[in-house]
């Protein structure tokens, strides 16, 4: 076996689902993140700013680097999360174990077996300046949707990617041919129009608003977030890629993707992190969690609600009052 098949299949052991290898050099694409930045589609994600060149290329994060082992650990074991009244909605992605620490650990395990062969590499999990879903993509674990998901033929979008940028010139995989054809499912679902063929208006995004953003969310940006409080699903949920996908089950859910918005604005610290704190919602911390309760129930369109949010004009916090005052002004009076 050669060094990239024994190298692919310890990630198999290890827990991914898709395993495959890249050349270290930048896709042609690449180039596209600079125009994403400069058109301001990144919102405040300062980090973008700073290190769109490096992100380019990852010769410039690893300069060893001749090969990108990149890895698909699937979390599709988790149920959609419906609409369902007085509910706030969850990403699948959320409510299983914090994957930058799991998939760490379980990568963490290939680079020592790598090393042991004489190479060496460099670890990323989503949080490493890589354009990882481009690197996927380059070898071979499926092709970036309209939906700006990297989708895998066999394991559909739900899945985390973790990789090794390795210092030896492996035997890369084929890229995959792109399946998305004339289906536009993703485009006609977005709620928010943030989604033009593979460019995402972040600003524009449920997934951005309600994690990325601090602070008050944009007047004009609140209702298209609906009852989403954590993340969004619905470009994924309408990807017919999606209807089959399975996995070997290393990410487990410890929640399921729908909470009571009554007892989500209502946590107090400790409540949240024992809710929260094995999961990537702990660095949402309580406030924006609220934040996003609060709104999300103006969004439901439940008389109900009144009660709670007449308080919550009234919270000290300036973010958690306006977004309460919002709210309480689009639901109908009680009959
Ligand atoms: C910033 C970020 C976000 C931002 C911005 C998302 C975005 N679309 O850029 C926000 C907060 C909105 C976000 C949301 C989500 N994210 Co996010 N995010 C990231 C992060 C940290 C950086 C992404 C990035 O560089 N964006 C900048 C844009 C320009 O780059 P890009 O999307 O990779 O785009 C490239 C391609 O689209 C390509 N391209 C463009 N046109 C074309 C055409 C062709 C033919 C090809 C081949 C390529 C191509 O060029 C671009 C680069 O120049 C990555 C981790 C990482 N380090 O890569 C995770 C990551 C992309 N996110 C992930 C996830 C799971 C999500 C959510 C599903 C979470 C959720 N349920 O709420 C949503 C999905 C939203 C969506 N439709 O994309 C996963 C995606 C896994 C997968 N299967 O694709 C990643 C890889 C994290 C991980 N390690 O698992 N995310
Ligand atoms: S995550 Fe939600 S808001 Fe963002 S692009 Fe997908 S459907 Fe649109
Ligand atoms: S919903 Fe259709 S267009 Fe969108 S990513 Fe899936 S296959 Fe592609």
């Amino acid at each position: 076996m050669s060094l990239a098949q024994e190298l692919k299949e310890r990630a198999r052991q290890a827990g991914a689902d898709i395993a495959g290898i890249a050349p270290a050099q930048p896709a042609p694409q690449a180039a596209l993140l600079e125009d994403w930045v400069k058109a301001g589609l990144a919102g405040s994600m300062a980090f973008f700013q700073r290190d769109a060149a490096v992100r380019q290329d990852i010769r410039r994060w690893y300069p060893q680097a001749r090969s990108v082992l990149v890895c698909g650990f699937s979390y599709a074991g988790s149920a959609a999360a419906p609409a369902v009244p007085g509910q706030g909605r969850i990403a699948r992605y959320a409510v299983h174990e914090d994957y930058h620490a799991a998939l760490k650990s379980r990568m963490d395990g290939v680079l020592a077996w790598l090393r042991q062969q004489g190479a060496d590499g460099r670890l990323f999990v989503d949080t490493s300046p890589v354009l990882e879903r481009l690197y996927g993509a380059a070898a071979g674990l499926g092709w970036i949707g309209r939906n700006c998901l990297l989708i895998s033929q066999d394991i559909g979008s739900y899945f985390c990617i973790a990789g090794l940028a390795v210092d030896r010139a492996l035997e890369p995989d084929a890229p995959a041919p792109d399946l998305c054809g004339s289906c536009r499912k993703c485009l006609q679902a977005c709620p928010s129009g943030a989604l033009a063929e593979r460019r995402l208006d972040a600003r524009l995004c449920s997934a951005y608003l309600n994690i990325e953003h601090k602070g008050i969310i944009p007047e004009g940006r609140r209702a298209g977030m609906g009852c989403w409080v954590a993340g969004c699903d619905l470009c994924q949920e309408a990807c017919p890629w999606n209807d089959y996908a399975g996995t070997k089950g290393l990410l487990q859910p410890l929640l399921p993707t729908q909470l009571s918005l009554e007892r989500l604005a209502a946590l107090d610290e400790l409540g949240f992190k024992k809710l929260f704190g094995a999961t990537p919602l702990l660095r949402l911390k309580r406030r924006g969690l609220a934040r996003n309760a609060i709104l999300a129930m103006g969004n439901s369109g439940e008389a109900g609600f009144r009660t709670i949010l007449e308080s919550g004009g009234a919270d000290p916090d300036p973010v958690l009052r306006e977004t309460a005052l919002w709210s309480l002004s689009r639901l109908p009076l009680r009959g």
